[in-house]
């Protein structure tokens, strides 16, 4: 299947090559220096102690989706928009759309600068960029998206553990409450998630960091499926290398995505009435780092 990837970060980089691994004809569509090295030596897959060398197209330009049939979003979340502007005289009639990015309401803002339906889905995987056009794996990997069966068996059988959900909206909530725990808290020390749990205190701060998500969700009339007090220790287990997607944008200079992660449970419990001082706390911090950068 002809499939295009737009945002050749480190997670549009990940699932693209096990999707071009899979005997997909993938194009990724990014920054020139990965576009430049991906299409001179492919795109490098670093994982469980491997390295290799995928053959890929890529592209700095929307075109570069053109005839795929399906498309896959992986730009940060303030990048909605002007992906879907982009992509929007390109796509033909039949292109499938899916969103794999953090936060809970990037579907449907793609689906507004779009004008067509958009598929979410919610990402769990560990990776950074080691260099350009080269990813590294640290952990996880499945996606979790609502009824598409059939993309379910594709990704399934490309090595991505993929499940139905019928609650995507929990699902997207249960993902927005693993980065409010983990993104910020990595990215203001710098640390990877397998340290966390040496502070004394950390254990705490994540628990009330999960309890101000889980009020405003149910407030919200959205259910959170599973423990996620469980779900939220056991990634430092699953990744312990990682480090947040956040401490990966701050180290590098650029902007975050802390605004869609704490930064929009705050806004929730604001129009709410609902206090949520530590995921306040977490986003002035990120933010304040953000600026002195
Ligand atoms: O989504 C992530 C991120 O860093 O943004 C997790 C799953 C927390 C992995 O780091």
């Amino acid at each position: 299947m002809k499939i295009a990837i737009m945002g050749a970060g480190a997670v549009g980089c990940y699932y693209g090559a096990l999707l071009a691994l899979g005997g997909h004809e993938v194009t990724l569509i990014g920054r020139p220096q990965h576009v430049e090295a991906m299409n001179r030596d492919g795109l490098r897959l670093e994982r469980a102690g491997e390295s290799v060398f995928v053959p890929v197209q890529a592209s700095t330009e929307a075109e570069g989706a053109l005839d795929a049939e399906l498309v896959l979003v992986c730009v940060k979340s303030a990048d909605t928009e002007e992906a879907g502007r982009a992509l929007r005289p390109v796509l033909g009639a039949d292109a499938l759309v899916l969103s794999l990015q953090n936060g809970v309401d990037n579907a449907e803002r793609l689906q507004a600068a779009l004008g067509r339906g958009v598929i979410p889905v919610v990402v769990y995987v560990g990776t950074d960029m080691a260099g350009a056009g080269h990813v590294r794996h640290h952990g996880g990997g499945r996606l979790v998206l609502g009824g598409h069966l059939a993309l379910a068996k594709l990704f399934t059988r490309a090595g991505i553990p993929t499940e139905i959900s019928s609650n995507v909206q929990g699902a997207l909530w249960s993902k927005v409450i693993l980065n409010c725990a983990y993104n910020a808290i990595s990215a203001i020390a710098q640390m990877p998630y397998g340290r966390f749990a040496d502070f004394p205190g950390a254990e705490r701060v994540l628990r009330d960091v999960v309890d101000e998500c889980l009020t405003v969700a149910s407030r919200l009339g959205v259910t959170v499926p599973g423990d996620m007090h469980e779900v939220v220790s056991q990634l430092a287990v699953l990744m312990p290398e990682q480090r947040s997607s956040t401490a990966q944008d701050l180290a590098r200079g650029r902007p975050t995505e802390i605004d869609y992660l704490n930064g929009y449970v705050v806004r929730q419990g604001e129009a709410l009435s609902i206090p949520v001082p530590v995921n306040r706390t977490l986003h002035m911090l990120v933010k304040m780092l953000e600026k002195k950068n």
